[in-house]
């Protein structure tokens, strides 16, 4: 049975998911994916002020309905204002893989807004276009992941043109925010987990031939 609905029916809760990254590193592309599990190329998507997009995922039994905020042109973290991540309960940063700046960017998110808004938020670093080739590669895997690491923050890299890692991504971010809910407990554990179990549970089908 598919684990992703549309937004109809039961639901057991709401939270507030916020996309920030530097323009261009396929925020929209990655949401997109998520939602309608297709890429779609610019400018179809939509590109004036806070775009709002709402999937319900089932986690285990429990519907939660994710509203992912994603910005359109004010992605540079000084110009995202404090009520883009008012009641945001998890907050995805993501940079592009082919571009050493964006993860500079991200850099600046975490040293400046995470702190300033709420050390609280269950956080989740996307290293996007994970399709490229090696010679089109400017930042490691290992990069990414030691940045991650320095902030104990979950990671992960995807692509939004294959969809690798993209329903993962939100799906371990669903049971962390499920977790966080229900009982409370320590954020980045629960995520660590679920991005674990959403890792694993993929290599299992893959490797089954
Ligand atoms: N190769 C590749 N390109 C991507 C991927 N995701 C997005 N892009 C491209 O990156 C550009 C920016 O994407 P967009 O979603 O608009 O970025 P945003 O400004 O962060 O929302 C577009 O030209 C996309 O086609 C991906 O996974 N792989
Ligand atoms: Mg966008």
């Amino acid at each position: 049975m598919n684990a992703y609905r549309r937004s109809s029916g039961r639901v057991d809760h709401t939270a507030k998911v916020v996309m920030a990254g530097d323009c261009a590193v396929g925020k929209s592309c990655l949401l997109y994916r998520f939602v309608h599990d297709e890429y779609i190329l610019p400018p179809y998507i939509g590109t004036v002020a806070v775009d709002l997009k709402v999937k319900v995922v089932d986690v285990d039994g429990t519907r939660i309905r994710l509203q992912v905020w994603d910005t359109a042109g004010q992605e540079r973290f000084r110009s995202l204002t404090r009520s883009y991540f008012r009641g945001a309960l998890a907050l995805i940063l993501v940079y592009d893989i082919t571009k050493a700046e964006t993860l500079h960017i991200v850099r600046e998110y975490i040293s400046s807004v995470v702190s300033d808004v709420d050390e609280n938020l269950i956080l989740l670093l996307l290293g996007n276009k994970s399709d490229v080739s090696s010679r089109e590669r400017i930042v490691s895997y290992k990069e990414g992941l030691n940045l991650a690491s320095k902030h104990g923050i979950q990671f992960l890299e995807v692509s939004a043109k294959t969809g690798s890692n993209v329903m993962e991504a939100f799906n371990a971010l669903a049971k962390a925010i499920k977790i966080k809910l229900e009982e409370g407990c320590d954020d980045q554990k629960v995520l660590a987990q679920a991005v674990q179990q959403s890792v694993l549970q993929k290599q299992k089908k893959s490797c089954c031939f």
